[in-house]
């Protein structure tokens, strides 16, 4: 994953200070490419532990066209609470103590980290246990999963855009049009968070699939290392299902940023050497990516360099 050593190094020597949305700030430079070829191992970083368990639970809950945190508790992965405990904090419901801009204070103010904490768990309780509550207040808006399976014409009806771009590619795998796109220019005021990787594209060729996605949006340190494992998987999957080989995974990136409160760890990993790649394997019964269980799919073979922590600016 020389790649991804080399993103780094290109935006602490190349990007300038940014001022962004979450008041963090970061180092940021605009359009980088990285291509991570397939066959060569599965692309899960080795210079730090990267949980691929939340990973593959993401890209299912993606897959069913889910949208609702409550699938993701129920597998133990907590990685997109903070947006939809934002809306609920923001509504005349919440009674509980003040949590206005609850991401930075919990950082610095000790006192308030536990408040924030406590209130975490209560609404984590409450979307697994509470089904009225979970529909209202678990929903994160038209996110990925409603635009890939979901897309609402303006004639009320619904597209599946990975159903048609899977049956396409085994169709007319030549065509350049396998696409489908997360950005939907009219919902994207009611997201919790307007799509990061907004569009994707496969390609076949000698028998291989590969896939191409834009992101908009990068951080480099948390959000990169999920992105590319998970649209690695995804191009496996659909892969195993149209009976095509793996080719490469070509990762085309927006503004491409490292928070200022995140340049510490990634020194740390820099500093590290690569190992080798893990690799895939996906249950041969398998026959259609919809199916899917988190039980078909095993990773092996990864053994990275410890975790790293760092704060996720919200
Ligand atoms: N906001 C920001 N600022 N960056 C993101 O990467 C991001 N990603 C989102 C939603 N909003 C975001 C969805 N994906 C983590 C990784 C990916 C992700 C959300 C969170 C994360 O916190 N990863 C930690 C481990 C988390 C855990 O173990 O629960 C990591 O160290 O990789
Ligand atoms: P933004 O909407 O202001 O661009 O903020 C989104 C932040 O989340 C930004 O730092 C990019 C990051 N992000 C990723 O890097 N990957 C992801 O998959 C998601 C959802 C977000």
């Amino acid at each position: 994953m020389k790649q991804y050593a080399d993103l780094c190094t290109h935006i602490l020597e190349t990007g300038v200070k940014k001022e962004d949305r979450t008041g963090t700030g970061t180092i940021s430079t605009f359009g980088y490419q990285m291509r991570f070829s397939l066959k060569e191992g599965f692309p899960l970083l080795t210079t730090k532990r990267v949980p691929f368990r939340l990973i593959l639970s993401e890209l299912l809950w993606f897959i069913k066209g889910d949208t609702n945190i409550r699938y993701l508790l129920q597998h133990n992965n907590n990685i997109w609470n903070e947006w939809a405990f934002k809306n609920w904090v923001e509504s005349d419901e919440y009674k509980g103590p003040n949590m206005t801009d609850f991401g930075n204070r919990a950082q610095t103010d000790d006192t308030f980290k536990e408040a924030y904490e406590k209130e975490m768990e209560v609404f984590k309780r409450r979307i697994l246990e509470d089904d009225a509550f979970a529909s209202k207040y678990g929903e994160l808006g038209n996110i990925y999963g409603k635009q890939w399976r979901d897309w609402r014409t303006s004639q009320g009806e619904g597209i599946d855009q990975l159903k048609e771009v899977i049956e396409s590619i085994k169709t007319n795998p030549d065509s350049r049009r396998h696409i489908v796109s997360g950005w939907n220019v009219e919902d994207v005021p009611s997201m919790a968070l307007p799509p990061c990787h907004t569009m994707f594209q496969f390609w076949v060729a000698d028998g291989k699939l590969s896939c191409q996605l834009y992101q908009r949006s990068a951080d480099v340190f948390l959000g990169v290392p999920f992105n590319i494992a998970s649209y690695a998987l995804l191009t496996h999957l659909i892969a195993h299902e149209c009976g095509l080989e793996v080719g490469d995974f070509v990762h085309t990136l927006g503004d491409a940023h490292i928070y200022s409160n995140h340049v510490e760890q990634v020194n740390l990993q820099l500093s590290r050497d690569e190992k080798p790649l893990p690799t895939i394997t996906i249950n041969e019964s398998l026959t259609s990516i919809f199916d899917a269980e988190i039980e078909d799919i095993t990773l092996e073979g990864y053994e990275p360099h410890p975790s790293i922590k760092a704060p996720i600016a919200v």
